[in-house]
C-alpha cells in the first residue's frame, strides 16, 4: 500500500499545553507506518464554541502513513489517552488536555460514525488553515477550493503564532 500524505490537526487547553503538543507532535513521528514530514509552529488561539474557556496551543503535523484511516484514528485516541484527556466531559467542545483531528487524509472523503474526512470543520479554522499554510504553502483542496481563499473567508479570531524553540 503506497503511503499517503496526512494532516493532523492538534489542541490543548488544559494543562501544560505547549508541552503537551510538543510531545504529542513527537509521538506522531513514533507511531508504525507513520513519518513526520513537518510540523507547523505553535499558535495560541482564541476558543471557538459556546462554553467560555482558555486560550488553546494549536498546530498542525503533515505526516505520511500508510496506516488506513481508521487505524490511524486509534493510534491518534491511544495519543490522547495518554494525557489523560478528560472523556467524562461530554460536552461537545469543552477544554480538553489534548484533541487530535484527522484534517485531510490524502484525496480521500468519507463520512462514516466514526470518521468524517476532510473534518467537517476544519475549513472554517484558521488554527487549522495558517499552521496548514506555513508547512506546505497554498494547496488546493476538492471541493473547498485553495488555502488562501479559505484563510480569507475564515473566522475572524484572535490568534498568535509563538516563537519555535525547537529549531
Ligand atoms: N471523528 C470523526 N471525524 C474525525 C476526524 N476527521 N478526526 C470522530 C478525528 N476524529 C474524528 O471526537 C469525537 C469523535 O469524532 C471521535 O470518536 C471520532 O470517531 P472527540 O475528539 O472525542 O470529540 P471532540 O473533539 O470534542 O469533538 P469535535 O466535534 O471533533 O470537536 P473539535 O471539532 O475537535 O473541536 N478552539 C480553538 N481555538 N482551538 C481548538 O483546537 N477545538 C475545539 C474542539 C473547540 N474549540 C477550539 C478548538
Ligand atoms: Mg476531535
Amino acid at each position: 500500500m503506497p503511503a499517503e500524505e496526512v494532516f493532523i490537526a492538534l489542541g490543548s487547553n488544559l494543562g501544560d499545553s505547549i508541552t503537551i503538543v510538543e510531545q504529542a507532535l513527537q509521538a506522531l513521528d513514533n507511531i508504525g507506518r507513520c513519518r513526520l514530514l513537518a510540523r507547523s509552529s505553535l499558535y495560541r488561539s482564541e476558543a471557538i464554541g459556546d462554553i467560555p474557556q482558555d486560550d488553546y496551543i494549536n498546530a498542525v503535523a503533515r505526516i505520511e502513513t500508510s496506516l488506513e484511516p481508521m487505524a490511524l484514528l486509534l493510534e491518534l485516541q491511544a495519543i490522547e489517552h495518554a494525557y489523560y484527556r478528560n472523556r467524562e466531559n461530554a460536552e461537545r467542545w469543552a477544554p480538553r488536555t489534548l484533541d487530535l483531528d484527522i484534517v485531510l487524509f490524502g484525496n480521500r472523503q468519507m463520512n462514516d460514525s466514526h470518521l468524517t474526512i476532510p473534518h467537517p470543520e476544519f475549513s472554517r479554522r484558521r488554527f487549522v488553515l495558517e499552521p496548514m499554510f506555513e508547512i506546505g504553502g497554498d494547496r488546493f483542496i476538492a471541493g473547498y477550493g485553495s488555502l488562501s481563499y479559505l484563510i480569507d473567508k475564515a473566522d475572524a479570531l484572535r490568534m498568535e503564532k509563538l516563537e519555535r524553540t525547537d529549531a
